[in-house]
């Protein structure tokens, strides 16, 4: 082959197999798939029993599908607080009925992967009914994920645009037989004010308050409706300083007030000195309201129509190639 007729060769090779590189992302779209469920009664109310769940989520520079879901999530509270919970549930504009399905569990709840349910103000520390207990919540899985270059976790949160609230995510690096974060890695604390645009706009939606912990069955206050929508973040591995290789077991979110030189500081969540009993509820600041969309592993969606015009100029270059070497032996003879 001659250096002629190799160099495009290369090129187009190059521009196949190149990745680019990328930098923390907000969420500007998602796509979701819509499952109509049957409508039943809970606490008073017609939940429609639907589930939103996302499929894709595209930035300004990819779209990412969803590949893997975690095993396991766990809910971490203090001693301190009331021992309380917040959701809000999408309301369907059809009387006081609410969209989505009804969830006995927080936990279940932040995994549900739906959009039309959440968390309110999740790290709030205190004893007023918008504010509880939670200091950390973790989303692991029980078999290794291998860090690649289109690796990502998200975030989404209820709010206005700009003002979506500031949290923290590390990276489990080991669990114990239950699923347990037993060592943390790399962490980033993501400060309020991002999401210069929401992802999906805003809706109307109902609050429902619980004191009995991770149980959401008997609402203690269910009189609030608001209007707000959903804001989304991409978390790559080179935003948690992760090198491609490298196995993790999952993540965990808490406030941005958690004050740690070391990540193992991270495993006591009840020690007040890193995680302190007094995070704030304030928009903008740690009054993060976690969409129902969590514990979700993204991988980047390969591009295939640009792919494809290159592997087919590349193919078309070896038969141009081939057959340019052919004409020369024939011509020589
Ligand atoms: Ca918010
Ligand atoms: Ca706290
Ligand atoms: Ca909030």
């Amino acid at each position: 082959m001659s250096l002629r007729c190799s160099l495009p060769i290369f090129i187009a090779l190059a521009l196949v197999v190149t990745p680019s590189v990328r930098a923390t992302d907000d969420v500007l779209s998602i796509t979701t798939t819509i499952t109509p469920g049957t409508p039943s009664t809970s606490e008073g109310f017609t939940f429609n029993n639907d589930q939103q769940a996302v499929d894709t989520i595209t930035t300004a520079n990819a779209t990412y599908q969803a590949i893997s879901a975690a095993d396991n999530v766990f809910v971490r509270r203090n001693a301190v607080n009331a021992d309380q919970s917040s959701i809000w549930y999408t309301t369907s504009g059809v009387g006081t009925d609410l969209s989505g399905i009804h969830q006995d569990s927080y936990a279940q709840m932040l995994t549900s992967n739906n959009i039309l349910v959440g968390s309110d103000n999740i790290f709030a520390n205190g004893t007023a009914n918008l504010t509880g207990n939670v200091e950390r919540v973790d989303f692991t899985w029980n078999s290794p994920i291998t860090v690649s270059n289109s690796f990502a976790f998200a975030v989404f949160d209820r709010g206005a645009v700009t003002v979506h609230d500031s949290f923290t995510i590390a990276v489990v690096t080991a669990v114990d037989g239950a699923g347990n974060p037993t060592a943390y890695g790399g962490f980033l604390v993501v400060t309020g004010g991002w999401g210069a645009s929401n992802a999906v706009p805003d809706f109307t939606y109902r609050f429902f308050r619980y004191n009995n912990g991770d149980i959401t069955t008997t609402t203690t206050d269910s009189t609030v409706t608001a209007t707000q929508g959903l804001g989304g973040i991409i978390i790559k591995a080179s935003d948690l300083g992760l090198a491609p290789g490298t196995d993790i077991y999952g993540y965990s979110l808490m406030a941005s007030d958690v004050t740690v030189t070391d990540p193992s500081q991270l495993l006591d969540w009840t020690d007040s000195t890193h995680f302190p009993t007094t995070t704030d509820s304030n928009t903008g600041s740690n009054g993060l309201d976690l969409v129902g969309v969590n514990g979700l592993l993204f991988a980047v969606v390969p591009e295939p129509a640009p792919s494809a015009i290159l592997l087919g100029a590349f193919f078309a270059l070896v038969i141009l190639c081939h057959q340019l070497r052919s004409r020369a032996v024939v011509a020589k003879k």
